[in-house]
């Protein structure tokens, strides 16, 4: 496969509803997606990083930024999806950025070849089960209908976003609301410190599935100090950025399941590799998301469907975030979703809708 060029696309896709976590407010997405343009198919990618610096250090201006001047043109002489990591590797960081890049040459690969990325990643699994994440609110009786909504759609997993303040009172709130049966979760975002160790403890009490990324993304020991305290399962999702990340975090104890977010650690190739790694430790893994448009939550679904997702992840309907999607909607049916079967990721943008949610678009040559 020779790669010509990759037009970058930006979509302004207004929310459903605010989203809310303990590191910003969003009400729109601004999503950077790629489109590999190859001598034998086109392919699709998804850039999830957000418009400012608030979830991890990229944003998606600086992500169209080293693209442009520095990841496509170090593309020029790559001819598969498996050799884009390596090509890509003298540039530190920009993971998000990287693995858009490697998704859309992935689809353009499989689709050319008729397999799906389900069955390339290794799926065992034609649907997955939905969760759902629960932004913060302005008030408990509005986070209580939120999550009654939820439920009442079938979302098999609630997880609440958390942050000091807006945590053990409104668990509580949840369980008595709903009971002890429905599967809890909540997500704090990097919001606390090991000093809250006797706090978050508190949380112990309401039977949650994990507690994920309490503390700051690189306090990797500080995660292994909380694990001794507080009996619900740390999860790391910020402090995962690759394989040898999540090596170290299961050495340490410091993490005891693990959200798997390909942009995070840089593709669905490495993603898959954080896969097996946790799987060989015996470590269950759920796949977290970004609020992606349809393509990105194509991708997710493959992911997911794989062995070692035991546990619910953030894949949730199009509909939770989204009025009109780029893609086919993705519909949930008994709390899951299909597993798209087709070549590559298995959608693709609908023209019509694609154009008029562009804000901008730019041609580069590799
Ligand atoms: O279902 O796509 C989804 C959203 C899940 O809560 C979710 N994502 O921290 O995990 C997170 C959070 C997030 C969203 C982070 C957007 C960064 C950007």
């Amino acid at each position: 496969m020779r790669i010509e060029g990759f037009e970058l696309r930006r979509v302004g896709m207004p929310l459903v509803s605010p989203f809310r976590t303990s590191f910003g407010t969003e009400t729109e997405r601004d999503i950077l997606l790629v489109r590999a343009v190859t001598d034998t198919a086109d392919g699709w990618g998804e850039c999830v990083a957000g418009a400012d610096p608030l979830y991890s250090s990229e944003y998606v201006d600086g992500s169209a930024d080293v693209m442009r001047r520095f990841l496509i043109p170090a593309l020029e002489r790559v001819g598969t999806a498996a050799e884009v990591g390596e090509a890509l590797k003298p540039f530190k960081g920009h993971r998000m950025a990287k693995g858009a890049l490697e998704m859309a040459v992935l689809d353009a690969e499989l689709r050319a070849a008729g397999r799906s990325l389900a069955s390339e990643l290794g799926s065992t699994r034609d649907t997955v089960p939905c969760g759902v994440s629960v932004g913060i609110m302005d008030s408990v009786p509005e986070l209580l209908d939120a999550v009654g909504r939820y439920l009442a759609e079938g979302y098999v997993r609630i997880k609440l976003k958390i942050e000091p303040g807006w945590d053990v009172d409104v668990v509580r709130a949840v369980r008595e609301a709903f009971g002890d049966d429905i599967l809890l979760q909540v997500d704090a975002n990097t919001a606390y410190t090991v000093a809250d160790a006797d706090h978050l403890a508190r949380l112990d009490e309401f039977g949650l599935l994990l507690i994920e990324q309490p503390l700051d993304e690189e306090d990797v020991l500080g995660h292994a100090d909380l694990a001794k305290v507080v009996r619900t399962p740390i999860c790391l999702d910020e402090s995962i950025t690759s394989a040898d990340a999540a090596v170290a975090a299961i050495r340490l104890a410091a993490t005891s399941v693990i959200n798997i977010k390909p942009g995070r650690v840089g593709g669905y190739l490495e993603a898959r590799r954080v896969h097996d790694v946790a799987v060989a430790a015996g470590v269950p893994v759920w796949c977290g998301g970004m609020v992606e448009s349809g393509i990105g939550r194509a991708a997710n679904i493959a992911l997911a469907s794989l062995p070692g997702f035991t546990l619910p992840g953030d894949v949730s309907a199009s509909a939770r975030f989204y009025e009109t999607d780029i893609t086919e909607p993705f519909v949930m049916r008994d709390g899951h979703l299909d597993v798209p079967a087709g070549p590559g990721i298995g959608v693709a943008p609908i023209p019509d809708i694609l154009d008029e949610l562009t804000t901008s678009r730019e041609w580069i040559s590799v």
